[in-house]
């Protein structure tokens, strides 16, 4: 399986309770190497942006307003099938629906309140991470 990267954000719930670092640790005993990271304060047009596939559903509005609450951690993370692993590491989108031990079972408070996002392909990965990282910024 090749090296890939996938882009990852730990989001305001999880900021706002102090548990960058629990997060961090499940994603690095997963095996996933955090090679980029900054705490940044995203504004709306970059949240608008981000989230730009889900402009139409209903939840759009809730999603760029919970994005912007607080700050969020914004990561690029390397390791063999990083993206498929990564999904695997967080939980399903609704935290009822997670399997034990992932990050979102762990700790999100909601199906809108998660935790953390995982980009969900490789092309994704690659636009996501281009969005708030520059070459420079990220060390293996
Ligand atoms: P995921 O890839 O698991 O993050 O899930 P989606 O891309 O389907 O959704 C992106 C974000 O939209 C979720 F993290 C939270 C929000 N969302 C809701 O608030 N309500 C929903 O019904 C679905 C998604």
């Amino acid at each position: 399986m090749a090296v890939q990267r996938t882009f990852s954000i730990i989001k305001p719930d999880a900021t706002e309770r102090n548990l960058t670092g629990a997060v961090n640790a499940v994603i690095e005993q997963a095996g996933l190497r955090i090679v980029g990271q900054r705490r940044i304060q995203m504004t709306e047009g970059q949240a608008q942006r981000f989230y730009a596939v889900h402009s139409e559903r209903p939840f759009f509005g809730e999603l760029v307003e919970f994005m912007t609450s607080g700050p969020v951690v914004v990561q690029v993370l390397e390791g063999e099938n990083a993206v498929a692993k990564y999904r695997e590491v967080m939980g399903a989108t609704n935290p009822a629906d997670a399997a034990d031990g992932t990050i979102r079972k762990l700790y999100a408070k909601s199906i809108g309140e998660n935790s953390v996002h995982g980009s969900d392909s490789d092309e994704n990965a690659a636009l996501e991470i281009a969005q708030f990282f520059s070459e420079a910024d990220i060390v293996g």
